[in-house]
Parts: C-alpha cells; sequence; structure tokens
C-alpha cells in the first residue's frame, strides 16, 4: 500500500542565504504574490511578502519531515486541542530557521525595519490561557525534539475577543485575525470529511445490542476542511503540522428554496455549518456549557480521527497496527468525545468487535488534566447528547456497563464508589462526565504539576485511582525557551551567550552554568542593565498606549493572566490599598518606589471577574493622581492582554506575582516565563510554584500563605473571614474604604458585594493569607533596596529554571506516554 516515492526527485539542501538574496526574494514575492510595487507597498505589504519568504523556506524542511515520518514507518503523535494561543509566528519561524539576522538585513537594504514589519502581523489567539498556550508550545518543543506530531482544532474566525476598556470597565469586541488574509496556512481541500448530528441508529448485528455493529444516519451533515500550519522546531530540525479546521455546508446554498423566494432559508444550513467554526468560546476554567459548544468539540474530534484513520489505512493498508503508530493525547476533557467517536468507528465502519475496539482505544488515547475546579469539568445533559449524538450515546452506556460491572464484581465497589466513577451523573439532571470518559479511555492520565496530580489522586479522581492505580501520572508544563527568553529577551541572551557560552540555546538545563556567576558584581551590573532595558520597553509601550508615566528604575511588580477570583488578583489590588494609605500616613519612611502592572481579560459572563477590572483601574485613578505617594506607588492595568504583550512585560518584571489560593492553580507557566527571565516570585504554594522553590531554592522566591492541605481543612471545618478582618487593622481599614465608595465616588455602593462576600465566606481565603502576603511584599521590598542581595536571588532563577523548559515536558510525554519519537 505505501506510495512509491522518488527520493532522486528530492529538491537540492538550503543553502545559506545572503541577505542580498532574501531581499531580492522579498521584493520578488512583493511584486509577483502581492502585486505591489515596492515604491508604492504599505508596511502590511511588506509583512505579507516577508511572510511568504519565510514560508518558502520552511517548505522543504516540512515536506522532509513529512516524508521521513512515512518512510521510517514511526509513531505519530496527535494533540486534540479546542485552543492553541500562538501568538505571532514571524519572529518565531526566522529565528528557528536560524535566518533572523539575514531577513533583518535584508530588509535593512530595502530600507524596512524587521520589527516594524513583524509587530504587523495580528496575533493569533486561538485560546484563552494556559491551556491555550501550552498546546502552542508544545508544538513548537515537539517539532524541536523531533516528535512527528500533529496538532488538531478549530480554525476559529474569531478568536479570543479584544478588550478594550471604557471607564476601566472591560468591553469585548470582536477579533478578526484573519481580516487580512494569513500568510502561514495551506487551505487542504483535497482533506475533507463529512461530520454528522442527530438523526437515528439502526442495529446491523444479529442479536442487536448496543456493543453490536450499528448503521448511524445523521440527520444533519458538515463538511470539514483542513488549513495547515508548518511549526518549525528549533534550528528546524523537524517541521511539524498544525491542522485546524473550518466547517462548511454540503450544500452552499438550497437553490431550490433560493428559487421559491426564500432567500433567507436557502443560506439556513449553510449559516448553521458556518458558526461551528466561527467562534472561540471565550470561558477559561468556567463551563461554557452550551449546544455550540459540544458541536465544536465533536466535529473538530470527528474530523481529527477520520484524518487519523485514513492517514494510517493509506500507509499501513489496516488499522490492527493503530495503537503501534498512533497516540492521541487529549487536551483536557474538550476532545474526550473522541473516545466514543473511536468506538464508533472501530465497531460501526471497520468491523471490530467491542472488547478489541475498546482495548485499541485504551492504547491509543491518553488525557491531560488542567483543573480541578468543580465548575470546570465538563459534563453534558443525557437528553442533549442522546439527541446530537445518539449512536455515541449507546457506546457511553456499554463502556459504563462495562466498567461499572468490573468494579462491582472484580473490586467490590460500594455504592458511592460506583455512583463516583460512573460516566452517568445521577444527582439532579442526568449528565455525561466527560472526564470520566477521557479517563476510562486512556491508558494515561496525567496531572500538569506534581502537587495537582498528587491532588487529582486524592480528590477529584479518587475512586478512580483505585480502581485503575497505574494510570495518573505526572508531567509538569513546561514553556518553549525560544520564544519565552530567545526571541522576547533578545538582549539577556546575547549577555549569557557571551557568559557561559551558546550551549543553552540546545539544551536549556545548561543555564545553571550561570550560578556561579550570580555573585560577580560585574555580571549582576549586566544583567541589571539588560533588565533596565526591557523596563525601559515596557515603559514606553505603557506610556504609548495609556499615556502613564512611569518611572524604569522602581521595581516593576506583575500579575498577567486572566482574571479569575482564585488567582486573586483581587488580594494584589486590596494589598496596593493597604501599601498606599501606610506611605500616606508614614511619608516619613524609605519606601521602594514600585509600578504594580495588572493585564488579563476576564471572560464576558464572569460578573466578579468584570467587577474587579473596574475595581483596579478605579484605584489606579485615585492612587496615580495623589501627589502624596508620587514616584511610590503606581499602578497600571495593561488592556488587552494577549501573547505579544506578554512577551514585553515578562522580561521588564522585577517581581512576578503568582499567588492563587493553594490548591486551585493547577500549575501555571507565566510563573516559569517570568522566573527564567530573571523576576522574583512572590507566591503561594501552588501548581508548579512548589516545583520552582524547589529549583530555584527557598532563597530566591518569596513564599506566602496557606498550603493546599491547609485551604481545604479550613473549608471543612471552618473559615471566619469576619474575625480574620476585625483582627487585621489593614485588611479592615482597606476593605472599608472599597465598599464605603472611597474609589467609586460616582457609584459608593459598586464593590459592597464584592467585599460582602470576603465577609460572609471568602471561599478564595483572601483573608487567611492576607497579613502574610503583606508582610511578603515588605520582605520583597527590603530585598530590592539591598542589589547585593536582589541580583543574585534574580540571577540564580534564570540559573535554575532550565527545567521548565517544555523540551523537557515533551520528552517525558513522548517516553513515558507515547513511546514515540527517538
Ligand atoms: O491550564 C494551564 C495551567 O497552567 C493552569 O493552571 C490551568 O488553570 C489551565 C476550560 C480551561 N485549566 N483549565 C483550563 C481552559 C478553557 C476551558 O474552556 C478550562 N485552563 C486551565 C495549562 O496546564
Amino acid at each position: 500500500m505505501t506510495k512509491p516515492i522518488q527520493t532522486d526527485a528530492l529538491p537540492p539542501e538550503p543553502r545559506n542565504f545572503t541577505p542580498e538574496d532574501l531581499g531580492a526574494e522579498i521584493v520578488r514575492r512583493l511584486t509577483y504574490s502581492i502585486g505591489k510595487d515596492p515604491s508604492s507597498a504599505k508596511p502590511n505589504d511588506w509583512m505579507k511578502a516577508t511572510a511568504y519568504v519565510i514560508r518558502d523556506h520552511i517548505i522543504d524542511k516540512w515536506m522532509e519531515s513529512t516524508r521521513q515520518t512515512y518512510e521510517s514507518g514511526e509513531k505519530r503523535v496527535y494533540y486534540l486541542s479546542l485552543e492553541f494561543l500562538i501568538g505571532r509566528l514571524m519572529r518565531d519561524a526566522v529565528s528557528n530557521l536560524g535566518l533572523l539576522d539575514e531577513i533583518r538585513e535584508a530588509l535593512d537594504t530595502i530600507g524596512v525595519d524587521f520589527d516594524a514589519v513583524a509587530s504587523l502581523e495580528p496575533d493569533a489567539a486561538l485560546g484563552n490561557g494556559g491551556l491555550g498556550r501550552l498546546a502552542a508550545c508544545f508544538m513548537e518543543s515537539m517539532a524541536t525534539v523531533d516528535v512527528p506530531a500533529y496538532g488538531y482544532g478549530i480554525r476559529y474566525v474569531h478568536g479570543l475577543f479584544r478588550q478594550q476598556m471604557s471607564d476601566g470597565w472591560q468591553v469585548e469586541l470582536p477579533e478578526t485575525w484573519l481580516a487580512h488574509g494569513n500568510p502561514w496556512e495551506f487551505e487542504r481541500q483535497e482533506s475533507s470529511y463529512e461530520v454528522g448530528f442527530g438523526g437515528t441508529v439502526e442495529a446491523l448485528g444479529e442479536n442487536g445490542g448496543e456493543t453490536q455493529r450499528c448503521s448511524w444516519k445523521p440527520q444533519e451533515r458538515v463538511i470539514a476542511t483542513a488549513f495547515d500550519t508548518p511549526v518549525v522546531g528549533w534550528k528546524a530540525k523537524r517541521v511539524n503540522t498544525l491542522r485546524l479546521w473550518t466547517a462548511e455546508p454540503i450544500d452552499p446554498i438550497l437553490l431550490d428554496a433560493f428559487n421559491a423566494g426564500d432567500h433567507m432559508g436557502a443560506l439556513r444550513e449553510s449559516n448553521k455549518a458556518e458558526t461551528l467554526a466561527r467562534v472561540l468560546y471565550p470561558a477559561d476554567g468556567t463551563p461554557a456549557g452550551q449546544e455550540l459548544r459540544l458541536r465544536q468539540e465533536y466535529f473538530f474530534s470527528a474530523a481529527s480521527l477520520q484524518d487519523i484513520l485514513r492517514r494510517h489505512i493509506q500507509q499501513y493498508g489496516d488499522l490492527r497496527s493503530l495503537p503501534d503508530k498512533v497516540a492521541i493525547q487529549l487536551n483536557d476533557t474538550h476532545p474526550a468525545i473522541a473516545v466514543a467517536e473511536m468506538m464508533r468507528l472501530l465497531i460501526d465502519i471497520h468491523a471490530f468487535d467491542f472488547d478489541e475496539a475498546w482495548e485499541m482505544t485504551q492504547q491509543i488515547f491518553s488525557y491531560t488534566n488542567h483543573t480541578l475546579l468543580p465548575e470546570a469539568l465538563e459534563s453534558w445533559p443525557v437528553p442533549l447528547f442522546e439527541r446530537l449524538l445518539p449512536r455515541h450515546m449507546q457506546l457511553v452506556y456499554a463502556i459504563n456497563a462495562k466498567i461499572l460491572r468490573y468494579a462491582w464484581k472484580e473490586k467490590s465497589y460500594n455504592d458511592d464508589q460506583i455512583r463516583s466513577i460512573s460516566l452517568i451523573q445521577e444527582d439532579g439532571e442526568r449528565r455525561v462526565r466527560m472526564g470520566n470518559l477521557a479517563f476510562f479511555g486512556s491508558h494515561s492520565i496525567n496531572g500538569v504539576s506534581a502537587l495537582h496530580t498528587d491532588l487529582m489522586k486524592r480528590t477529584v479522581f479518587h475512586d478512580l485511582h483505585t480502581l485503575f492505580p497505574d494510570r495518573i501520572n505526572n508531567k509538569t508544563n513546561g514553556i518553549t525557551p525560544r520564544r519565552w527568553l530567545m526571541q522576547c529577551n533578545p538582549d539577556l541572551v546575547s549577555l549569557l551567550r557571551e557568559t557561559i557560552g551558546d550551549g543553552f540555546m540546545d539544551d536549556a538545563g545548561k543555564l545553571s552554568e550561570l550560578d556561579k556567576y550570580a555573585d560577580d558584581s560585574e555580571f549582576q551590573a549586566r544583567f541589571a542593565a539588560v533588565k533596565r532595558e526591557n523596563k525601559v520597553r515596557l515603559a514606553n509601550l505603557v506610556s504609548r498606549r495609556m499615556g502613564l508615566r512611569v518611572d524604569p528604575s522602581a521595581m516593576f511588580d506583575i500579575q498577567i493572566k486572566r482574571i479569575h477570583e482564585y488567582k486573586r488578583q483581587l488580594l494584589n489590588i486590596v494589598e496596593a490599598i493597604a501599601h498606599y494609605s501606610q506611605i500616606r500616613t508614614h511619608p516619613e519612611r524609605d519606601w521602594v518606589p514600585r509600578v504594580k502592572f495588572f493585564a488579563g481579560k476576564a471572560a464576558p459572563s464572569y460578573h466578579n471577574a468584570k467587577l474587579i477590572i473596574k475595581l483596579i483601574n478605579d484605584v489606579a485613578r485615585v492612587i496615580n493622581n495623589d501627589p502624596a505617594v508620587r514616584g511610590l506607588l503606581k499602578i497600571a492595568f495593561v488592556p488587552n492582554y494577549n501573547v505579544s504583550l506578554a512577551e514585553v512585560m515578562v522580561p521588564a518584571a522585577d517581581l512576578s506575582e503568582q499567588i492563587s489560593t493553594a490548591g486551585m492553580e493547577a500549575s501555571g507557566t507565566g510563573n516559569m516565563k517570568f522566573a527564567l527571565n530573571g523576576a522574583l516570585t512572590i507566591g503561594t504554594l501552588d501548581g508548579a510554584n512548589v516545583e520552582i522553590k524547589e529549583h530555584v531554592g527557598d532563597d530566591n522566591i518569596v513564599i506566602f500563605g496557606l498550603t493546599a492541605d491547609e485551604v481545604a481543612e479550613r473549608r471543612a471545618n471552618g473559615h471566619d473571614p469576619r474575625a480574620i478582618i476585625e483582627s487585621s487593622r489593614d485588611l479592615a481599614q482597606a476593605l472599608e474604604a472599597i465598599s464605603s465608595g472611597v474609589f467609586s465616588q460616582d457609584d459608593p455602593d459598586r464593590f459592597k458585594d464584592l467585599v460582602q462576600g470576603l465577609y460572609d465566606h471568602d471561599w478564595f481565603m483572601l483573608t487567611a493569607d492576607f497579613d502574610a502576603y503583606a508582610a511578603a511584599q515588605r520582605r520583597v521590598d527590603e530585598l530590592y533596596m539591598d542589589e547585593a542581595a536582589w541580583y543574585p536571588k534574580t540571577i540564580r532563577n534564570t540559573a535554575h529554571t532550565g527545567w521548565f523548559s517544555s523540551d523537557r515536558t515533551i520528552r517525558q510525554y513522548a517516553s513515558e506516554i507515547w513511546k514515540a519519537g527517538s
């Protein structure tokens, strides 16, 4: 079945390219692909022409990687994710191709500035936050460590909304990243598949029953068409594919209806299909429990599995070897329906019997859990599931019966245990639990930090873990050091190369060689100078975008992430208010000047998160205009946080705020980015902070607050926030100021309920951690004042966070879960 491959027809090895060659190529592309004359070309035309030239240089490598995987018969890894938060690709691609200097000079020769061109690329925000960005880092690392991999997702027309500030409130505007075309993608009309919804199921087997072969006749059908984007690994060793699906109607227009005068009706089917790939759900860690979301999940899972099976059959002839050649990673439960779809394809289409199909499915799939927040665990009402996916509903029951029988008969599970592991949640409205489906259908279930994995075993997945004790494992998250050090912090990279050589660029672990320079005052001064330059860059951005002047010699204290109560931006701003009042009361003291930066989006329906944004902006207005604290404290809420903004903010931080309620942040990855770029962390013992502390050493991180066990203990045995507030003068005063309208004179009651929540339940333990947090901030001040104490610590953060490279994470996935790659 293998296709003949003519190796003698291969294109020549890429040559070394001179800036002149590249400049000529860019002009040629501008002329013949964009149809513009250099003299009349707009900056955007240059951006596209440059992107096309870079793309041309990727393609040979891309084809070579694809061909080599085919020839070697290696296992392929498929990363199924509803989100890929990739950001801009130009700098990433050129830098991984090793052509950064050449392209820069090439553009220079034609009088165009590379940085200006690169900044015109839209920021692709096909994701909400950490989970989507992790998928993007993993794609880059899989190419870097030479794992043959495909990412599968949806090509949303509208990515995450653009955040605008209106009088301090978040306003959501549609994002249109495709408005000027996308130079990185290739449409693959030939890779199109039908995906069905609804309809009826007919048993084909002799004795009927849901485990037998059935025929599903969907009532509604749409077409999924692939768009491919190449993903270049470091030094272009391998180029993998990100394949995103777009949805099209089978009949673009119902001509009969149109001709009968029903013009809207003629387009109804078409609109319905296209709705599937129209917009990313803007919920992060909150459920997006809408029918359209389940449709999106099934749409992209079904298209991806058809594509995977087609590729396998084309290469190997039949599906028996599927588990040896295919590993599918489920990025959270969003693609968990793929487990049932795989069963359907194997049984109904390819005639495997149920038990065989189940065996294969479990060998192929593995599942990553990213959150234990109960409200974020996906489940679907049984009636909705049944109506949309009738055959899958049967299979869910059949899988459930198999496992529950095993648990009951072989493992003597009692009723409570059976209830907790069942695929069907029975209290209240009956719902299908996607986490349990993903768990059953996978041979590996991993958490994303050591603490999170431990909590998975002890809490949400406890009874599943006892039933299958070998399945849960940890894979601590990572970040790609190409984007999050080499591209975003070029001056630091120059300094590092001069100091410890280039080894760290291939192996981030080698950053540890920096440790011996941590106490070297000359090196400290140079490290400090780089930080200062990065701070100037951020100060300029804030001045341009917000008209706010900040002093780069102040401490830059930064909290950037989605706005969520568990992440406790509220703790940060309440402490800022208390600090403000201290400065006003004691003007005689030597206060350490600080700028507190915030950035992040709130889910549009998340009332308290939006209120917290407004509070930060209200507080900022008061503090920034108070001459009593001028030069000592400023607050900046930078609008429209996205990957590109993070690339400017991360390298500019002195202090990284990682202050979630312990036990609630599965891992965090911003924490890693900041530490790698030489910021000190102030944080709780939550998520990967715990492991960052182990790597950088207790002296080089500032930890405060309750542990996860202490939080659980308080929640179980009573937490009395009112008593805590009454015993903390600073906290009580700050909360009183907020609720009495000091920061919201136009609407004094605006924040009453927010503060009342702290008195009534304080689920996120803000009051319990407040004093410890404030004390930790003053410790940070002392350290910052003493440069001889500060810089060794920040240098050691860079030196000892190479382990958090996503290359390390991916190597662990490849060897321990996927059994793929070299
Ligand atoms: O995934 C990141 C972690 O570093 C973060 O700690 C974690 O909060 C984040 C539903 C989510 N967990 N769950 C989500 C996203 C979208 C959605 O619709 C849940 N995101 C995380 C990477 O492991």
